[in-house]
């Protein structure tokens, strides 16, 4: 972050002299200081004597003619309305003797892209321009963090509201922040997913990646394969047989809806050739002997494939692709790839080159597991790199022919893996990974011999093995998943731990004031 002091001095400093932990965490009641957020923005400029004071008359002023500003501005509302117990009214006008916060469109400026935004407070009042309603929407949620953590309450808190005093320019380092949840080995309920997305997209995550198919469940309804969902995604499926349950269309339409009002992109995954015996259970001509297999909810990995040289095969995967391409608004596609240790080398590149143009042919861009760059086809995929390694020829070669990479190192970026050996949830395959750990890296140089333009970005996925309840997915997620957010939007030149430590450990309270149920890690010195 670069810090201006606006006092005459023309001094820039860098983030590692903001407030550590120490000093810095905002005690109950204190106005946290500009540009104390999760993640760091790119330039914070604080003007002393220049704070805003949300008061009973404030109103919201969106950008006249737009329906997205608006509904920012209802968000944003809808937000500050429980703690202050203030009316905000949300206007395209708003007389100019009363304090107000704008959120306004065409801030003609290239640098703030689709999803930046530039945010200056003083004491009338606060200012967010962006491009793009995307823009919009994370200057508020910058906003709401540099609020007093007060303003989680539910209930109206008696105290005043101010905002620290200067300017924030900011914008994302890479195009894709992602998070995954699977709910193949538990399945998790629209409700549970939605609370995920809006915990999220604080953070500015803009892709959730749902895992909807594994070996023990299928979780997506899908018209033309009834059987998929009412066998596999019935009773008795995921792990020890205690996560049933699926999404249908409906449900699916509203969590994109859900996720695309808070700018968030849902990414579809149908795990495949591997990773399908919840598939073949329900049908069993998508084995080679036509025999179903038993129904499996233990955790093993890599025995099942679909029958390559059958023309059944392809049949399935063009019906379920079509139909979730027709669901999916948005550009990707994930058609796993992952572990199909059950299938031979030279049947899982003619699966993937059949596979991966059918992705295209309705309309979407691949998406897959690193092992899909095996395939001369992933040239116009992404590839999902979760190898503990930091050396991988072959991803290295197939972005030298076009395939981008999402960065999911599982030694850093698995939100599945314990903190620690005490952990009382998640797998350690990939090693324990402590917040530390998961913030002390860079998407950018992490794979030798990737360059840097071939980073899409950064994506931490949670797998549910040992998943049960939202609770745990929160106790799993909170506090790592800020830690890839904000190595997917912060400059890396802002990139410092104790700066983060600090931050981390004043946000602690606003999770708790939500019921979030985060883990709390002794590398942060919680307020
Ligand atoms: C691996 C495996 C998954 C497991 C996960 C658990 C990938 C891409 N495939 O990651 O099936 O659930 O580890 O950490």
């Amino acid at each position: 972050m670069l810090i201006v002091v606006a006092l005459g001095l023309p001094a820039a400093v860098p983030i590692a002299a903001l407030p550590t932990a120490a000093s810095a965490a905002p005690a109950a009641g204190a106005v946290p200081a500009l540009g104390s957020v999760i993640p760091a923005p790119v330039e914070v400029r604080p003007v002393a004597g220049a704070d805003f004071r949300l008061g009973p008359l404030t109103v919201i002023r969106t950008q006249p003619g737009s329906a997205a500003a608006r509904a920012v501005g209802d968000q944003l509302a809808r937000a500050l309305r429980p703690a202050t117990g203030y009316p905000l009214p949300v206007l395209p006008a708003a007389p100019r003797v009363l304090p107000t916060i704008s959120l306004l469109l065409g801030a003609g400026e290239a640098q703030l892209g689709d999803e930046g935004y530039r945010l200056s407070v003083d004491r009338r009042s606060i200012t967010i321009r962006a491009n793009k309603p995307a823009g919009l929407f994370a200057g508020t949620q910058t906003l709401r963090q540099l609020l007093p953590q007060e303003i989680e309450s539910r209930t109206p808190v008696r105290r005043s509201w101010s905002v620290a005093g200067g300017s924030i320019v900011d914008h994302p380092r890479f195009a894709y922040r992602g998070s995954m949840l699977d709910v193949a080995r538990h399945f998790h309920t629209p409700d549970e997913i939605r609370a995920y997305i809006d915990e999220i997209s604080r953070f500015k995550i803009n892709h959730l990646h749902l895992h909807l198919s594994d070996d023990q469940g299928w979780r997506i309804q899908i018209d033309s394969w009834p059987r998929l969902t009412t066998v596999g995604g019935g009773p008795g499926t995921g792990v020890d047989g205690t996560g049933p349950g699926y999404l249908t269309k409906a449900d699916y339409r509203d969590l994109v809806r859900y996720a695309a009002a808070r700018h968030i992109t849902i990414v579809p995954e149908i795990d495949m050739p591997g990773h399908v015996n919840a598939a073949q259970v329900a049908y069993p001509e998508l084995t080679c002997d036509g025999v179903a297999p038993p129904p499996r909810t233990d955790t093993a990995v890599g025995y099942s494939s679909l029958c390559i040289g059958s023309e059944t095969t392809y049949r399935f995967v063009e019906d379920v692709i079509r139909e979730l391409a027709a669901l999916t608004p948005g550009p990707y596609l994930h058609i796993g790839g992952d572990e199909a240790h059950a299938t031979t080398d030279a049947d899982y590149l003619t699966f993937q080159q059949r596979v991966l143009p059918l992705v295209a042919k309705y309309g979407k861009t691949a998406y897959g597991w690193n092992e899909i760059t095996q395939s001369p086809a992933s040239a116009n995929a992404v590839a999902q790199f979760w190898d503990t390694a930091t050396t991988n020829p072959t991803v290295v070669a197939a972005a030298a022919r076009g395939t981008k990479v999402v960065m999911s190192p599982a030694n850093k970026a698995y939100l599945d893996q314990k903190y620690d050996r005490n952990t009382p949830l998640g797998l350690s395959w990939a090693g324990y990974i402590e917040v530390r750990t998961a913030y002390d890296w860079d998407p950018a140089t992490h794979l030798t011999g990737l360059p840097a333009s071939a980073v899409l970005g950064v994506e931490a996925p949670l797998w549910s093995e040992t998943l049960r309840s939202l609770d745990d997915i929160e106790f799993m997620a909170f506090p790592r998943l800020p830690a890839i957010a904000e190595l997917g939007w912060s400059p890396a030149s802002t990139h410092d731990w104790e700066s983060f430590r600090a931050r981390l450990a004043a946000y602690g309270p606003r999770w708790t004031a939500r019921g979030v149920d985060f883990y709390p890690s002794p590398q942060i010195d919680w307020s």
